[in-house]
């Protein structure tokens, strides 16, 4: 059974087989995660992302799917893009679902590799304007559904808040379960 784990910390130092970005649909790197880990990762990453671009995504990579390239510099073998919604309180439901596909569709990438361990961050949750406690619901409920062949799944949360919110979100699910 996969293990989830919650840590306080930041995703370009975590020594796992696939990490996974907050990136956008344009896959050229931004700020946040993304900014991050194109920093730490070096070009190789962005050099990858450019031929993916040319190759498959043209308009961009949609929201809700992942791709993935390798891992530059990181101590990872991988990284997973991946695309969140933009909050919007309006089309709460279909925004979510979709939040949720990021989930999925980075672990089928992840499993499709042969990764054992990935680590997540909080997607969405911050330039894209996620309320946290929502973020982290929909992040544990999708990969409790999803059920990956794996041994890792670590959220790893950039700050105090963050991680107090997954906690709580995983004490109620755990409740419910
Ligand atoms: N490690 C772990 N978590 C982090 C780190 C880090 N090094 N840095 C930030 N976070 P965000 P989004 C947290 O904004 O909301 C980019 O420009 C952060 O505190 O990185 O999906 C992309 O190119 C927050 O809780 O991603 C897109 O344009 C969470 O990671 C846009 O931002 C996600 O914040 C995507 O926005």
């Amino acid at each position: 059974m996969t293990q989830i784990t919650l840590v306080q910390g930041d995703i370009t130092e975590q020594q796992v087989d696939a990490v996974v970005n907050a990136a956008n649909s344009s896959l050229l790197g931004g700020g946040g995660v993304d900014g991050a880990i194109h920093r730490r990762g070096g070009p190789e990453i962005l050099a990858e992302c450019r031929a993916l671009r040319a190759s498959h995504y043209g308009k961009g990579l949609p929201t809700g799917r992942a791709v993935a390239t390798t891992a530059g510099r990181l101590p990872a073998r991988w990284v997973v893009h991946t695309v969140g919604p933009v909050y919007r309180a309006e089309d709460h439901r279909q925004r979510a679902e979709l939040l949720a596909s990021c989930y999925r569709e980075s672990l089928r990438v992840a499993v499709g590799l042969g990764a054992r361990t990935v680590a997540f961050p909080a997607v969405s949750a911050g330039i894209y304007g996620w309320p946290l406690d929502d973020a982290a619901r929909i992040a544990l409920t999708a990969v409790v559904e999803e059920a990956p062949d794996l041994d890792e799944v670590r959220f790893v949360l950039f700050g105090a808040e963050a991680y107090a919110s997954f906690e709580r979100a995983r004490r109620e699910l755990g409740e419910q379960g």
